[in-house]
């Protein structure tokens, strides 16, 4: 079986080609789409394994959204009916009653033929999926959510930036979090050697700039580290074997390393990390790539808790702002997913 998205690629000869977020609405602080911003009324549903999830789980970290926006955590093996919920009590999610994330697909729009992907975002009175756009949630998160942050939460998409932070988002969305997926899923040589190199020619230029200062955009870690950090943490785990982005390790990369590092000891990054999820994922998914469905043993993951010395370029992480308290109970990562 093969991630929906993934698998025209990995099955149908042509070229790897992310489909679009089809349920675009917005959860807005106007609620100019019908959905309002309203602690507790919305359900967050991931999975730890994907990185386009992850981008929501350390925004919303970052930014204290932990008791207005609950969270459900998705098996990291899909059968075929999708995303499931076997990780939990029954094999329900026990706030939505639901057992596969496509009931709340079809409670929207009745035989969705779509994929089901996440991250999703479900109305709990409803039931019924509000977004799947991974591109919108965390900017919404970041600009509609501000009378739920927590305070002292960081301004993670700050407007006098926003130019550069877009910028600097799109080459890496397009070289990097889909590129390695553009390596990994390519099925001619050509299209693998030009996906693998624009994925390190990329990762060079992102090495110059984060030579000489410690977060992607200014001072201050912004939405661009959250989506730049959730493809370097998958790197050595997943990307550099299983999708074939092996010029060179992260870990052998001092700066990419240290950088990548300093983010993942961040309070709301690491902590928001399984990286049994991400391997089992990947590996025992994605048959069309690795038919055994055997998950390696590697690599070592101590590196990661290991010192980085970012603070010595300065920077202030969280601007004005402070780091975001623990974990909140039950969303702890278990042992077999950390260092
Ligand atoms: N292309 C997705 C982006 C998110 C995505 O690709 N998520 C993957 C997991 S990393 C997914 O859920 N794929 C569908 C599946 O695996 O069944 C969208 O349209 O919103």
């Amino acid at each position: 079986m093969s991630d929906g998205d993934e698998g025209n690629a990995a099955y149908g000869h042509k070229a790897f080609k992310r489909s679009r977020s089809h349920f675009a609405d917005r959860i807005t602080a106007d609620g100019r789409d019908g959905w309002p911003v309203e602690a507790g009324r919305y359900r967050l549903v991931v999975s730890r394994a994907c990185p386009w999830a992850s981008r929501v789980l350390v925004s919303r970290r970052l930014l204290g959204l932990e008791d207005a926006l609950s969270l459900a955590v998705v098996d990291p093996i899909q059968d075929d009916r999708s995303w499931r919920f076997t990780l939990d009590a029954d094999g329900r999610d026990p706030v939505l009653g639901i057992r596969f994330l496509s009931e709340a697909y079809d409670r929207r729009e009745t035989g969705y033929p779509g994929g089901v992907s996440v991250p999703a975002v479900v109305d709990v009175p409803s039931g019924e999926l509000v977004t799947n756009d991974f591109q919108q949630i965390t900017l919404d998160l970041a600009t509609e959510w501000t009378a739920l942050h927590r305070p002292g939460a960081p301004d993670l998409y700050p407007r006098a930036r926003r130019d550069e932070i877009d910028t600097v988002m799109a080459q890496v969305y397009e070289d990097v979090n889909n590129g390695v997926y553009r390596s990994g899923f390519a099925t001619t040589q050509e299209e693998y050697e030009a996906a693998c190199a624009g994925v390190f020619r990329r990762l060079d230029l992102l090495t110059d700039r984060l030579a000489g200062q410690r977060y992607l955009v200014g001072d201050t870690i912004t939405e661009a580290d959250v989506r730049l950090f959730t493809t370097l943490v998958r790197f050595d785990a997943v990307y550099h074997g299983h999708f074939k982005c092996n010029r060179w390790k992260l870990a052998e990369n001092p700066v990419l390393w240290a950088y990548a590092r300093d983010l993942y000891q961040t309070p709301g990054f690491g902590d928001t990390v399984d990286f049994d999820h991400i391997k089992r994922h990947y590996y025992e998914v994605h048959t069309g790539i690795n038919p055994t469905g055997i998950v390696p043993l590697g690599p070592d993951l101590s590196g990661w808790l290991t010192p980085h010395h970012r603070e010595e370029l300065g920077g202030r992480p969280f601007g004005d702002g402070t780091p975001p308290g623990p974990v909140r109970p039950g969303e702890e990562i278990p042992a077999q997913g950390r260092p």
